[in-house]
């Protein structure tokens, strides 16, 4: 897409993910709050602005692809797409039931506007690799987690994507730093992401995941990418958003007791008056 973004409408959509991703785990009770919130900044940037794609027609032949690699962040994918219109937001309330059409993670066969099931991880960017190069005229966009990519697949698929040129192929790394039990750097240290990526022949981008204007920046220099696929490292908190949520160190899974209900709560009513003050 040519135009420019509307930064000020994007930072308000990034809102909304955060409160309807938020309210429809506080909801259910428990989910993966952490890895959700870490990536609504980069979701806002994609479906409210570069993704080719159309609400009224998810298998639009000429949209583009986006892979949620790291599948467990499904509830953040199902607020965006509700918010785009792909299906109303009251949906977002069977999230994880018996029966819903929003399992926990990404599922193609039951989400109006999902692409690729996913939630095993290392599989997601291999599939969007796969059809990056199955689809050159379109882009494809995949976010992949930080401690996703200790699974040896993923490696595999980013030296693929390098040596057939993918330039339409786009990876987010979520690096919020912490995978499912801890920190990256007490488990199994990524070293230096951007150096890998850069090793394996993509057109690396470090920038901060909370800043709405580096992200798209970075999408249009991906685009800009003739002869390489593209790594965004995004610099993110586990919760960004969640001042409570980012303070619980084992934030990957949380089962809410009342007085973390409240704590988050309380962060949810400050980003509503957020979004009114973007109004
Ligand atoms: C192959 C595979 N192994 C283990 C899991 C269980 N699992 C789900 S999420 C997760 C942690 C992923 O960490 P990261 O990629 O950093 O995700 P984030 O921090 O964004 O939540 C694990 C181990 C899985 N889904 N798939
Ligand atoms: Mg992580």
């Amino acid at each position: 897409m040519k135009t420019h973004p509307d930064i000020k409408a994007l930072k308000h959509l990034n809102l909304s993910i955060k409160v309807e991703t938020t309210k429809a785990l506080l909801h259910l009770g428990y989910g993966h709050f952490g890895g959700c919130l870490s990536i609504t900044e980069t979701l806002a940037c994609l479906y409210g602005h570069y993704l080719k794609h159309n609400p009224q027609n998810p298998h639009w032949p000429e949209r583009d692809y986006f892979v949620l690699s790291k599948g467990h962040a499904g509830p953040a994918l199902y607020a965006t797409l509700a918010l785009q219109g792909y299906f109303e937001t009251s949906l977002l309330k069977t999230i994880n039931n018996n029966g819903t059409q929003l399992p926990s993670h990404a599922d193609m066969n039951l989400t109006p506007g999902v692409d690729m099931t996913t939630g095993s991880l290392g599989q997601g960017i291999s599939c969007a690799v796969g059809m990056a190069l199955s689809k050159p005229e379109k882009s494809t966009y995949c976010i992949v987690g930080d401690g996703e990519l200790q699974e040896g697949q993923c490696w595999e698929a980013i030296q693929l994507a390098a040596h057939k040129k993918l330039s339409n192929l786009v990876v987010f790394v979520d690096n919020n730093k912490r995978q499912l039990d801890g920190f990256l750097a007490d488990i199994q240290t990524p070293f230096n992401l951007a150096d890998k990526f850069t090793a394996f022949g993509f057109q690396t981008l470090a920038v901060d995941g909370a800043d709405i204007t580096a992200i798209c920046n970075a999408i249009e220099q991906a685009h800009n990418q003739i002869d390489k696929p593209t790594a965004i490292i995004l610099d993110t908190e586990k919760g960004q958003g969640f001042p409570s949520i980012v303070s619980i160190a084992s934030n990957h899974h949380l089962r809410l007791d009342a007085s973390t209900r409240q704590a988050i709560e309380a962060d949810l009513s400050s980003l509503e008056k957020q979004m009114e003050e973007l109004v």
